[in-house]
Parts: C-alpha cells; structure tokens; sequence
C-alpha cells in the first residue's frame, strides 16, 4: 500500500493532520525580559513568535519524534531582542535538534551547573541540544527567523525552571549588534 504523507512541509511552514499552531505574544512572556519598564509599556498582543508542530504519537510516548517550525519576528524589549521562552526538557537527558531556514539569530544554551553560551543561527545552520541542557532562541536580525526543531515525544517542557531563575547571561543589543553578558 502507498500512502500519502500526511504533512507536508513546504519551504517554512506544515500543512496537514495533525499540525498544532501555537502563538506566543509578548503577554505570554511575562518575567522573560529584563527591562520590565519596557516590557510593560509594549503592546501586549504583539505576536512574538508562533510554532507549528507535528505530533504523530501521543505526548509522552517513548520513541517518538516530535517536528516543529517556529517563525519568531524581529523586535527587542528595551535592549532585548524577541526571543522564544526557553525550557529545559522534563525528562531532563532528552536532547533535540535545531536547524536554522531563514534570518539571523541565536541559539542560547545552558547546562545544568548554569553555563551559559550561545550559537550563531543562519540559514543551514544546524544544532545539537544536548540533554540537561537549556534552549532558547533570539530573533537579532531585522526580518523573521524561521527554525526546524526534532526533538523526543516524550521530552516534555519544563518552563518554570526558566521563568524562575533565567539564563545566566543574557543577550544584549549593544549598538545594533548581540552581545552576550
Ligand atoms: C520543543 C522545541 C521548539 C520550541 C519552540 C518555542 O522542544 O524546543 O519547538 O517549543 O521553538 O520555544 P519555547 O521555548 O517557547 O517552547
Ligand atoms: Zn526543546
């Protein structure tokens, strides 16, 4: 029997059963920024990012494979830039694959002893999340930045961590370029 693929991805985006969209605004990202002043003057509705995931096996299979694009626009908070939220996985040795489609940004990382570093994102560029390693992703062009992520069903997100305690080196636009202090 030949089947259909039952998505499809074309060029940046999916389409087909079963995609979840899921749109992150700039309300969605309370205690992420530093500069709360700027954060709180912002338009709360702002889009920052959205995701379009795959999820062929329940959530929390062993042996899965999850597949994702995130489309994350241009834009900074005070000194920020727009950047995704960040999680460790639940299951905390799970480990993913980012690779970078369209724009400039950066891949910031952060073991579990808080070591923080980061990874320069362009089109072709490909990365590995080792597990027990934090991810987040900072938009530091002028247009979209567009990245594919593979990572197991059964990895699971844990924010909390994040929101509570950050990074341990933030990004910083220092005079147009990124800067990581
Ligand atoms: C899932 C994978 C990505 C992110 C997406 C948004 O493990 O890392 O699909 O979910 O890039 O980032 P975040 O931090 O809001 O989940
Ligand atoms: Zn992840």
């Amino acid at each position: 029997m030949i089947h259909q693929p039952p998505v499809h991805f074309l060029g940046k985006t999916l389409t087909g059963q079963p995609v979840q969209k899921q749109v992150r605004k700039l309300k969605d990202l309370d205690n992420i920024f530093l500069d709360q002043a700027a954060f709180s003057a912002a338009d709360m509705n702002r889009v920052v990012y959205e995701v379009f995931s795959y999820l062929p096996v329940d959530e929390g299979t062993e042996g899965g494979l999850f597949f994702g694009m995130t489309h994350l626009y241009p834009g900074t908070v005070g000194q920020e830039f727009y950047m995704t939220k960040g999680h460790f996985h639940t299951i905390e040795n799970r480990a993913e694959y980012y690779w970078c489609v369209e724009g400039e940004g950066m891949l910031l990382m952060m073991d579990k002893h808080r070591n923080t570093w980061a990874e320069q994102m362009q089109p072709g560029s490909l990365h590995y999340i080792d597990g027990y390693t934090a991810h987040r992703v900072a938009n530091t062009g002028g247009g979209i930045l567009s990245f594919g992520a593979c990572w197991p069903s059964d990895a699971g997100h844990d924010y909390a961590t994040i929101v509570k305690n950050g990074f341990s080196r933030r990004l910083l636009s220092v005079e147009g370029k990124p800067a990581l202090v």
